[in-house]
């Protein structure tokens, strides 16, 4: 078959796969989840798409991609921005954003791996730079200091450049000291970040930040819950540190909410939250009217893509051994490198994550 510019999506193959993490992000977080799913077009072109959470969902984004966004895809234009309009207000009776954004980002990832037509996703997108520097990050609020000082130095080690952990503790002065050991290991020059995940609110995240602004932060991330957007803009006022949101937004509307109140110095879209390439690259559009720089949540694995084609430099994450290469998730060869804390991305067709057999066969 000839691949026609007219080709419409005929059918949705779905599976998922759980996979353990080396080190789990708490007793309730041990493992992954991801939902992929295989676009074949009525020309007999593939592509392929993933959803993934960490925790919650996955099986109903199994089920939801299976039933009611296969059918509903069915028959469309292999165009990512005209199905992920179509979809978006068909499921979004179940929600504007969660569940039924993390479906549809397989979907979207899918049809920008065909969109690509042989060449590379950044290049596709426009590449604006060769490399990009990765962050080492951690879920580890709930290492002991030791193990924390060891993970510190291990991204010493490494050549990170940037660093983010995790705060939030019960007892500020055990935030304290633990960002104080941090600081120590990875030496004045390295930027450091803390994430805060929504624990405080609006008087400890004030008082925890002037606590811990000696240590030098690059940015607190989610000091207060996520979609209280009024109380953020409170906090940015009255702090001098940069503030960090966007992991849990997951409508351009919330996005833009953010923008106009000012909430924020750094957005960070997760692309499958926010349902796929399409909707990442119209919050990047948008952070960028108002001058501020999007810095991808995690997924390093394509979020490194992305990053090399932003209009402004950012930063990638790297979860400690949690990238979907680290996970065993990929056949190789891998999409992207990282090496002394900056990422280049491979010579591949399409966003290049081949997704490796299950070998358990499920
Ligand atoms: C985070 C969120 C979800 C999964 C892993 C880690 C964290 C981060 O908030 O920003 O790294
Ligand atoms: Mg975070």
């Amino acid at each position: 078959m000839r691949p026609r510019e007219d080709a419409r999506i005929a059918e949705v193959t779905v599976w998922s796969r759980t996979v353990p993490l080396a080190r789990p992000w708490g007793s309730d977080v041990p493992a992954n989840h991801v939902i992929i799913c295989e676009v074949t077009l009525d020309d007999g072109r593939r592509g392929t798409g993933f959803g993934w959470t960490p925790q919650i969902g996955a099986g109903a984004v199994r089920s939801l991609l299976e039933t009611e966004v296969r059918d509903a895809a069915l028959g469309l234009p292999a165009h990512p921005e005209v199905v992920w309009d179509l979809l978006w207000r068909h499921l979004r009776e179940a929600g504007a954003g969660g569940i039924p954004t993390i479906a549809l980002a397989a979907i979207d990832l899918a049809l920008w791996d065909l969109r690509c037509d042989g060449r590379g996703l950044a290049d596709t997108l426009g590449r604006r730079r060769d490399t990009v520097p990765v962050y080492g990050s951690g879920v580890n609020l709930h290492y002991s200091l030791e193990e924390l000082v060891a993970q510190a130095g291990r991204w010493a080690q490494a050549g990170y450049q940037a660093v983010k952990v995790k705060v939030g503790k019960d007892d500020l002065r055990e935030d304290v000291a633990r960002i104080a050991a941090v600081r120590e290991v990875i030496g004045p020059d390295t930027l450091l970040m803390i994430d805060a995940n929504q624990r405080w609110d609006l008087l400890r995240a004030r008082t925890a930040i002037t606590a811990l602004q000696p240590y030098g932060l690059h940015w607190v991330e989610e000091p207060l819950p996520a979609d209280d957007i009024t109380s953020h803009v409170r906090l940015r006022q009255a702090v001098d540190v940069p503030i960090a949101l966007g992991e849990s937004v997951h409508t351009t509307y919330g996005f833009r909410d953010l923008l106009v109140a000012g909430a924020c110095d750094v957005v960070q879209p997760n692309v499958v939250r926010v349902g796929g390439i399409t909707p990442f690259l119209r919050v990047t559009e948008l952070a960028r009217t108002f001058g501020v720089p999007v810095y991808p949540h995690l997924l390093p694995d394509v979020s490194g893509q992305l990053a090399l084609a932003l209009p402004f430099p950012a930063m990638v994450e790297d979860v400690e051994d949690a990238s979907f290469a680290a996970l065993g998730l990929l056949a190789e060869p891998y999409p992207v490198t990282i090496k002394n804390g900056v990422l280049e991305a491979g010579g591949h067709a399409g966003h290049g994550l081949l997704f490796a057999p299950d070998p358990e066969g499920a």
